[in-house]
């Protein structure tokens, strides 16, 4: 792709203004790499990566792709404690990060500063050896168990993802995205990135999400595409500005569920209906909304290319495809995955409660208790685990809480021990306990303080009556 068309341009950096045409690209990753591996990473190496969204990073991600080293995108805001639970988990050798103390649970000449390749005398290492079998990310997830799950997704895997999603959206070298998506997450990285690669489009990668710098960037570079989650969707919509982005070609929202009313917004600022993708870490993007038939709001659409669905008689939906994982790391030194969440015969379960609506797939609700802030999970019980370490508290449960801008944030439901109290003093204890060991989006936004968790016959406690109760007292 890269050889056939070399001086288009197919990465921007929007803050630096940097752009860069297919054949630099191709030569500044081939240095890139020969770097790295100076430096002592080596085909197999798990690496992880974890900055903010620029060419650098991009750049990064491609030169140990081609190296044939195992990316593990890392959020810039773990804290050290989910960093020494990702190393454990993966084995991860060596880390590239623009903030390289944070990752001073790796020996020091293993963390590697990141910054944009330069030119180098010639490329001495294998480049582009890998097969499709060999791993190319471990992407952590959210986990019911209190702690993330390693997912490793092979080449064939991430291949299998983007080609699907060329076809389903009719991408090609004429698109030009405009992302400000994480690049430490399957949307900003494997979607807007890696799909961007595959159709031989251009990105144009901001650093942070900022509502009018992104008009400004689509109507600058006649962008075709944006996508975004839900939340930046609603922020676009409350600058004023999205009847500017009138010229897309599709309006993608993905990663949590988009309101009908945002959907109605989008449609009437922009003249045509958003799309609707539904995906996971665990499995690419499963679904969308077709680009040239009509767009429903509440459905996510039909399986792409290559991707089975059902949904099996407890409603939950189930996937099978090339782009599905083969499943979870385990903590025990040994290659073999864990099958969890696969069924005998071989399919995926989402945990996605869901229900077909002509033929759109229409995402109802979901059997575990995940809460989808922002675009970002949080699994309550990690959370729950954290807050049980506090001296007063005798038990907590976290829930997520429905809201227009976040549509969902998180929120404690804590019972005190007997002989304590909850006040102002306390309730700053439990906000640094929070921040000290969970990233911020993981963190309450409320607290609330009750005599005991409501609980069913069973002793588990029923999430939804406090939900209905909603913030009862404490609210930050
Ligand atoms: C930031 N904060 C969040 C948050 N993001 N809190 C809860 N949920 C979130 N998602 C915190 C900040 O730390 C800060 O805390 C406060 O909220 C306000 O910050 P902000 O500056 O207003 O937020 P901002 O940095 O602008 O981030 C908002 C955002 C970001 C929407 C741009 O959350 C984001 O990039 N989300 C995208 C997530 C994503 O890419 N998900 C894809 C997962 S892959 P304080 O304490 O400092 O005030 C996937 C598969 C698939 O799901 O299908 O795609
Ligand atoms: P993650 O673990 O971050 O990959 O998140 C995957 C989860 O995000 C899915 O299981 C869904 O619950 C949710 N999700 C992704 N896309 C959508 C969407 N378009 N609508 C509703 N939920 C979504």
């Amino acid at each position: 792709m890269w050889a056939a068309a070399p001086e288009a341009v197919v990465l921007v950096d929007q803050a630096t203004g940097r752009d860069w045409r297919a054949g630099e690209l191709e030569s500044a990753t081939a240095w890139g790499a020969t770097y790295l591996n100076a430096l002592g990473i080596h085909t197999g190496d798990s690496v992880i990566l974890s900055a903010a969204p620029s060419d650098a990073t991009a750049l990064a991600f491609i030169a140990l792709l081609r190296l044939g080293a195992v990316v593990i995108p890392v959020n810039t805001a773990a804290t050290p404690r989910e960093i020494a639970h990702i190393i454990e988990v993966s084995g991860a050798t060596h880390a590239l990060s623009a903030e390289p103390a944070r990752f001073n649970q790796i020996p020091a000449h293993s963390v590697i500063p990141l910054t944009v390749p330069v030119e180098g005398a010639a490329t001495l290492v294998d480049l582009d050896r890998a097969v499709g079998t060999d791993r190319a990310l471990i992407c952590f997830t959210s986990g019911t168990t209190g702690s993330p799950k390693g997912a490793p997704l092979t080449h064939a895997n991430l291949l299998a993802g983007t080609t699907a999603l060329v076809e389903c959206w009719q991408w090609s070298a004429d698109d030009v995205l405009v992302s400000a998506l994480p690049m430490f997450h399957v949307h900003g990285l494997l979607v807007a990135l890696a799909g961007t690669l595959t159709a031989g489009g251009t990105i144009v990668v901001h650093h942070k999400f900022d509502a009018n710098r992104l008009v400004d960037s689509v109507l600058a570079h006649h962008a075709t595409l944006v996508f975004g989650v839900p939340t930046m969707w609603a922020r676009l919509a409350e600058s004023g500005r999205l009847s500017e982005l009138a010229d897309l070609r599709l309006a993608v929202s993905g990663s949590a569920p988009l309101a009908p009313t945002l959907f109605a917004t989008i449609e009437n600022a922009i003249g045509s209906a958003p799309v609707e993708r539904y995906g996971m870490t665990e499995t690419m993007i499963l679904t969308s909304t077709p680009v040239g038939g009509v767009r429903r709001a509440g459905t996510v659409g039909r399986p792409l290319p290559g991707m089975r669905l059902r949904i099996a008689d407890d409603g939950v939906v189930e996937v099978h495809g090339e782009g599905v994982f083969g499943g979870y790391l385990t903590s025990a030194p040994t290659e073999s995955l864990l099958r969890s969440g696969f069924t005998d015969d071989g399919w995926f379960r989402t945990g996605d409660i869901g229900e077909w609506d002509g033929d759109d797939l229409r995402l109802v609700g979901r059997a575990s208790e995940l809460i989808i802030t922002g675009g970002y999970n949080v699994y309550p019980r990690e959370v729950e685990d954290v807050l049980r370490t506090d001296a007063a508290i005798a038990d907590a449960a976290v829930v997520g809480l429905s809201d227009d801008a976040w549509g969902e944030t998180v929120a404690a439901f804590v019972v005190l021990e007997s002989d304590s109290m909850a006040d102002a003093e306390t309730l700053e204890r439990w906000e640094s306990l929070c921040s000290e060991q969970l990233a911020p989006y993981k963190c309450p936004r409320s607290f609330s303080v009750i005599d005991e968790l409501p609980r069913n016959a069973m002793g588990k406690v029923k999430r939804d009556d406090l939900r209905a109760r909603g913030v009862v007292r404490g609210e930050r």
